[in-house]
């Protein structure tokens, strides 16, 4: 080839492969991919080119480097930005004060309040202007997130103005210094690493711009649980550097602190909240501080809970330690987000009055009113703990005279870990949008929290977020929606569902119609596709509390301290919470609402079991027995699951290779992990019940064979713990260096079938599997896969019960099918049983 167009060919590929960027999801939501449809273009075709800063702070500088990235981005072009008065078509952006400096014919929107932006068209001699005004530099970039949104989606750019609901709009993350992340699902913590600040804070920088570009203001680094040397001098120092790379985004940096740090970190003999020396350990911490991060947000508290030192030490309550550290904030505007969730992890089970629900209404209901103006307490939208569902917290109505915030969660703790699809979305809209009845009026949750109902000065959201240093921050590529929703829902609770779902498939992956409708199609209905088969009728994520949390493990919520009951026996199923036979718990509510949930009349089906204890016959509204619903709905859910992959490769081509690639690898584990849980699910409550699925189908697998009943050489059966998340309680394990098999004769009638394995992929270890059928090699795979992520699980349990599926497979009878598992390290390359089913 000559050597010119050798050359020429290179600069093409070098554009081409420059053009098609790795889609790794690390740009999140903000791709800002160039816009290629001409009719699209045409509509933006008269904006203007230059941008005028009208200040110079870092936020502003963002605000203008934004503008321009996400315009050249989507319709090309170079785009000027400068910061004198505009000599020609422009965008303005600036807060009033700046924005008459330049241009003083330009009047300012009355109502722009804290926060808030307004988009609007000004002509200036002559000159076409965008105005951006944004109250504060914050309302600036806020706005121009907005603008770069409506192009991303492909729609008009119109005058505009809006303002967040709340001031508190923050996310949580659970880091540890070591690196580590509490329920962190996505790897390891940006922030932190080997007991130290990371150097490289590249990362930090990127998450503060995806919080901006949904509204989110603050953000707690560090643990709730939070490590005892989080206030020393030397660790302050260091955790400035996180709050200077989150600044230029407007989002303030907040510590978790423990109470016990003035002894710890102060040295003093006591933490007593009341003691003088406490009291002025906690001012000067506090001024230390502020002169090292001048914007630090505040505190934010988790105490007597969980094995967490507090104020019950000294017989003091969470007031008097609030406002404390309230009391060292308020003069540099800080606050204390004090959290609710306080209760006794030692409950005696054999009680039948005991009830963790009760605890947070117990624990701070006598303290209304008694919280400095700057404490707010950060409540879990419901009163256990982020579970598959839960009726919303009796205390945001009990709470009348003091700020609150509510506490959700995007790292899918309860709900999957980020391997399964859960949009969550419409579970914290089923929260915002109940109506407690407090005062016997309207009291929806989000009119609580942002203040209205009760006139309260400060509260809002938070968020326990978890990002990690996954490339694509959530692990997969469908859990960015959470994080999305979440800001969009903390910013202006009431906006619908579709929006939320619509707005974020167009800006991750495109307008393709096609695309987004089958993406919000699938993300709409996963938060009820996961509740069908992890814990229907309010009974709770019925997984392994004790444990990971995250695959079936039903009797570990019975007979131990942590509350999370759901007295379950041979006769029937449920808490009774009533008040006229129960804990009692439903009399914490408002009385209107407390009346629906306390007669079987009126309480939902979606809540029964949460509230009431009834015979496995009780009949639901929906007409069915609670027996057969629970039965129903774990293959109903399953069923559904296993339409996401399928689904999926219908945009086959139409999403790029990487995300489509990854999603549909965790799309067919999601499928393999929901049968797991359902066939846990149901078994148990057979075994239970002792009531058979009036279908037929528990306990019967006709398509099945056990590993056990297979011909073995060298594996050997093992009783797998607890046992319904093994088919028959039981699996094979090969105990040997050299590889084991099991052989079996088949009798199907000739046809293409679909042979399933289901198998155990430990953490760590990656055993080898290889499927042969008369012979002749089918399928070869390795268990390498971190199910459940980030935890080392050597056991055969509902965690790391797995599948592989090969399809389309001609059998005819008389075949031999051989199994050879390799085992690896600590993995004996655990069978499960295999399952022929006809195409
Ligand atoms: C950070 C649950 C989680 C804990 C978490 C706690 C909390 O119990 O399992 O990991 O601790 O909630 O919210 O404080």
């Amino acid at each position: 080839m000559p050597r010119l167009h050798h050359i020429t060919l290179v600069v093409v590929l070098c554009s081409l492969t420059w053009g098609a960027r790795a889609e790794d999801g690390s740009d999140g939501w903000l791709r800002y991919s160039r816009i290629t449809d001409q009719a699209v273009l045409r509509q933006y075709q008269s904006l203007p080119r230059n941008i005028v800063q009208s200040d110079s702070s870092a936020l502003g500088r963002n605000a203008s480097a934004e503008l321009a990235r996400g315009l050249r981005g989507m319709l090309g072009g170079q785009y000027k930005e400068n910061s004198g008065r505009p000599d020609g078509n422009a965008f303005v952006l600036g807060t009033p004060k700046e924005l008459h400096r330049l241009l003083s014919g330009w009047k300012a929107p009355s109502d722009l309040g804290p926060e808030s932006f307004a988009i609007s068209r000004f002509d200036d001699h002559g000159h076409h202007l965008w105005i951006v005004a944004g109250d504060s530099q914050r309302g600036e970039l806020y706005g121009v997130f907005h603008l770069l949104e409506q192009v991303a989606e492909h729609r008009e750019i119109v005058p505009d103005a809006e303002s967040p609901s709340a001031p508190i709009r923050w996310v949580n993350q659970w880091d540890n210094f070591d690196g580590s992340i509490e329920r962190g699902y996505a790897g390891r913590s940006i922030f932190f690493d080997g007991g130290h600040v990371r150097a490289d804070l590249t990362r930090v920088s990127e998450y503060g711009r995806l919080l901006a570009s949904v509204g989110l203001n603050g953000c707690t680094v560090n643990n709730v649980n939070s490590d005892l040397r989080t206030l020393q001098p030397e660790m302050l120092r260091e955790l400035a550097r996180i709050a200077d790379a989150l600044r230029p985004w407007g989002v303030r940096m907040s510590l978790s602190v423990d109470l016990s740090s003035p002894q710890v970190v102060g040295h003093l003999p006591t933490f007593d909240p009341l003691d003088p020396r406490v009291v002025a350990w906690w001012q000067q911490k506090t001024d230390e501080i502020y002169s090292l991060i001048p914007d630090f947000a505040g505190y934010t508290v988790k105490a007597d809970s969980e094995g967490r030192l507090g104020p019950s030490h000294y017989g003091r309550n969470p007031a008097q330690a609030a406002n404390v550290l309230a009391r060292a904030l308020r003069p540099h505007h800080g606050v204390v987000l004090y959290r609710g969730f306080v209760y006794n992890q030692h409950l005696d089970w054999h009680d039948l009055k005991a009830d963790r629900a009760r605890a947070g209404y117990d624990n701070f209901r006598a303290l209304d009113g008694k919280f400095e103006p700057n404490v707010v307490i950060q409540i879990k939208h419901g009163p256990i703990d982020f579970q598959v569902r839960e009726p919303v917290s009796p205390l945001f109505a009990a709470l009348q005279h003091t700020n609150q915030a509510v506490e959700l969660q995007v790292t899918q703790e309860y709900t999957g870990q980020q391997r399964h699809m859960v949009f969550l979305v419409p579970m914290w809209k089923t929260a915002l949008d109940t109506d407690m009845r407090a005062q016997n009026r309207s009291t929806p949750v989000k009119e609580i929290v942002e203040g209205k109902s009760f006139h309260q000065p400060l509260g809002g959201f938070v968020a326990v977020v978890n990002v990690g240093l996954e490339d694509n921050w959530l692990h997969h590529p469908m859990a960015m929606a959470n994080l999305y929703g979440y800001g969009k829902l903390a910013w202006n609770p009431n906006v619908s569902t579709d929006e939320i779902i619509d707005g974020w498939t167009r800006l991750t992956f495109g307008n393709n119609p096609k695309v987004v409708s089958t993406i919000d199609d699938l993300q709409r209905n996963s938060w009820h596709v996961y509740e069908q088969y992890t814990g229907p009728l309010g009974l709770g994520t019925l997984t392994d509390i004790i444990g990971v949390h995250y695959g079936p493990g039903i009797e570990s919520a019975e007979r131990n301290g942590w509350g999370q009951w759901i007295r379950a026996d041979h006769k029937g199923i449920g808490m009774d919470r009533t008040v006229a036979t129960g804990t009692g718990y439903i009399s914490q509510y408002p009385p209107e609402l407390a009346k629906v949930y306390e007669s079987l009349a009126t309480c939902p089906d979606e809540l029964l079991l949460f509230m009431h204890h009834v015979p496995y016959d009780h009949v639901l509204h929906s007409g069915k027995t609670v027996i057969q619903h629970v039965y129903d709905s774990h293959y109903d859910g399953a069923a559904t699951a296993a339409t996401y992959a399928p689904r999926w490769q219908k945009l086959h081509g139409l999403v790029d290779e990487e995300r489509y690639d990854r999603t549909l690898a965790l799309f067919r584990y999601q499928a393999g992990h929901a049968l797991v849980w359902r066939d846990a699910v149901s078994e148990w409550f057979l075994h239970m019940s002792g009531i058979p699925d009036k279908d037929g189908r528990v306990g019967h697998y006709p398509d099945r064979i056990e590993a056990e009943a297979m011909q073995s050489d060298g594996y050997t059966p093992v009783n797998v713990t607890p046992w319904e998340t093994a088919s028959g309680g039981k699996a094979v394990v090969c105990n040997r260096a050299a590889p084991c098999t099991l052989t079996t004769k088949l009798d199907r009638p000739v046809g293409s079938y679909d042979i399933a394995v289901q198998y155990f992929d430990n953490h760590p270890g990656a055993a080898q599997y290889e499927m042969t059928l008369n012979g002749r090699n089918i399928a070869h795979w390795t268990a390498d896969d971190t199910v459940p992520p980030a935890v080392v699980d050597k056991k055969l349990d509902g965690h790391t019960s797995t599948r592989f599926t090969v399809r389309g497979i001609a059998l005819v009878p008389g075949d031999t099918l051989m199994l050879r598992g390799v085992p690896s390290g600590a993995e004996p390359a655990p069978i499960d049983y295999i399952e022929i089913t006809k195409k």
